[in-house]
């Protein structure tokens, strides 16, 4: 017997999560939703976490998603409540993470005749959902299943919008078991279907003929079997691998610092990079200079590998192999064979170069974004969770060997910088392993409620780089040379130190070299309160010490 809201499209919703079984939900508060808030709070088998805001709970349960790649559902009330999911759903969108988006309506008779706290709902995120269960027409419980069943295959947020009627506290007490899950859902290599064999030798024989051969990997979850593969690809003189640090995977033959490599070449050079054939997986693509190269001397052949969707990111693309990446290896490294050539070897040798270079200067440049770059990601325990905001936070983090014991993730899907916080603190909650998550100033302070909070683990670590403003915006061309840089830096003088006592933080802060060396010297020692570094960095001179760094890479 247990207790369960007396509407019965809440005790199908509730009871469908069990059945899927969705291991949280995280509620946002409000009346509308209350059949599914007391329902949900009644269930054994779902942890229930509740964030106020709406925006900060869709990007934590985000981070869960992230580590877990189970879904996690959202539930909120009616109104522009739903709206403040849509930056997390499009980020899911296009990071392929599962969300359950569960939101609570008015009935249709009561939308826009002058209810209060009421808007359209029905497919409000049209252009960014993978599926839209519009409840209380026919056909409610496929449309369920179907949105479950879609969030769990294909990876992605999915809406269930179920409109409730008043009253909307009452229980009742009814005879309840948990089924077993209703349909078989996919999630493994095995349930795969593999390539045809004829038509992938096609595609063989062209690798099989060419002497420069480029694979990039955009962001991935730590995979072994990949990082093996992707290991063994480098066996072949022919075949360049280039990755980002998102990409959670590692070898002393892998380019990791794509930009690095690239800055520094002349047309002749570039050319020479050019490969005849890319196979491209992973997600989104952070660096501009691969996407600038690869758009402007185009390979001839273009491949992507995912299960699910290929992008045209170099307007190029001539084939989508739709397995997932390991699958496809697993099957082309029967037909393919390495092939003399001095493409990988010419490449490597001049990686080295940049190496030294990169050394130099580093050993010599002063305090600023990137000197405290290249102390911190040494300072990281092994074996930690980094977290990553967007803007110059993950391009600096692309110029330095990342320790490889490290698993670094970085909301890529939009780029935004209005959830990363959330996101890392969702993702420190669902793993045991020290999280640290390294920031802008602006990201940190636009996603500031993120901190308002009640799972925030003692060892969850915020670094701040406040560089006083956009950084970026002083190093990308435009801002600086048009009569507006402040519209673009906003500048401010806002530190983290009130926030953290507010809420429950260890606040450090570090304004130079030496105070940053005693500060990381036990930063990450057990502590009873998370804790957050800040560190103030020269906001006129790093976009010029960036600049010297980069001009510096030349021979
Ligand atoms: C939601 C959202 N709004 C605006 C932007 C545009 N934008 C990109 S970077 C940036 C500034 C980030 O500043 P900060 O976090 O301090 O990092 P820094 O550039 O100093 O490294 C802005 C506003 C964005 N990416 N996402």
């Amino acid at each position: 017997m247990r207790q369960f809201p007396k509407n019965k499209l809440a005790q199908l919703v509730i009871k469908s999560c069990e059945n899927f079984n969705i291991n949280t939900v995280v509620i946002s508060p409000g009346s509308r939703n209350a059949p599914l808030i007391i329902g949900f709070n009644g269930s054994k088998d779902i942890e229930t976490l509740s964030i106020v805001d709406e925006r900060c709970a869709a990007f934590f349960a985000l981070g869960i998603a992230q580590q877990t790649r189970k879904p996690v559902a959202l539930v909120c009330t009616s109104g522009s409540a739903l709206l403040n999911y849509y930056p997390a759903i499009a980020e899911a969108f296009y990071s392929n993470i599962p969300l359950l988006i569960i939101s609570a309506d008015r009935p249709a008779h009561l939308i826009d005749i002058g209810d209060g706290q009421t808007i359209r709902q029905e497919n409000v995120f049209e252009n960014h959902i993978l599926y839209n269960a519009n409840l209380g027409y026919e056909n409610d419980e496929i449309n369920i299943k179907k949105a479950f069943k879609i969030a769990i295959n294909k990876k992605g947020p999915v809406h269930i919008n179920v409109p409730f009627d008043e009253p909307l506290y009452e229980t009742e007490i009814i005879k309840y078991t948990k089924e077993e899950v209703v349909e078989e859902v996919k999630t493994s290599l095995i349930d795969e279907i593999p390539l045809d064999v004829d038509e992938l030798q096609k595609y063989a024989d062209i690798w099989n003929a060419s002497t420069k051969k480029m694979v990039l990997v955009g962001s991935h979850f730590p995979d072994k079997l990949l990082q093996t593969q992707l290991a063994h690809l480098v066996k072949d003189p022919s075949v360049l691998v280039l990755i980002e640090n998102t990409a959670n995977v590692s070898h002393s033959k892998f380019i990791n610092s794509i930009d690095k490599l690239i800055f520094p070449l002349g047309d002749d050079e570039l050319e020479k990079f050019q490969p005849d054939i890319l196979i491209s997986l992973g997600g989104l693509i952070v660096s501009k200079k691969i996407k600038q190269h690869l758009r402007k001397y185009k390979p001839k052949h273009h491949w992507h590998t995912d299960a699910k969707r290929a992008f045209d990111t170099f307007h190029c693309l001539e084939h989508h192999f739709k397995v997932s990446s390991q699958l496809f290896f697993s099957q082309f490294f029967f037909l393919t064979k390495p092939v003399d050539s001095s493409y990988q070897d010419y490449w490597l040798q001049k990686k080295d170069v940049r190496l030294k270079k990169h050394q130099e200067f580093i050993e010599n440049c002063a305090f600023s974004d990137l000197k405290v770059f290249s102390k911190l990601l040494i300072s990281i325990p092994s074996k930690s969770q980094l977290q990553l905001s967007n803007s110059s936070i993950i391009r600096y983090s692309q110029l330095f060997d990342v320790n490889k014991t490290l698993r670094v993730f970085c909301n890529r899907g939009t780029s935004g910088i209005d959830g990363s916080t959330s996101t890392a603190i969702g993702a420190a909650f669902s793993v045991k392993e020290n999280t640290v998550f390294i920031t802008g100033d602006i990201s940190f302070f636009y996603d500031s409620n993120a901190l308002w909070n009640n799972y925030i683990p003692s060892n969850f670590r915020i670094i701040i780089i406040n560089n006083g403003g956009g950084g970026i915006f002083r190093f990308i061309p435009g801002p600086k040379e048009s009569n507006a840089l402040d519209y673009f830096e906003t500048p401010h003088n806002l530190t983290a130190e009130h926030l953290c006592k507010m809420h429950n933080f260890e606040y450090f802060i570090v304004n130079n070299e030496a105070e940053l060396d005693e500060q990381l010297s036990n930063f990450y020692e057990e502590s009873k309160l998370p804790k957050l570094l800040e560190i103030f960095t020269p906001r006129e001179e790093n976009d010029q010490i960036l600049k010297a760094y980069f001009n510096n890479l030349k021979e």
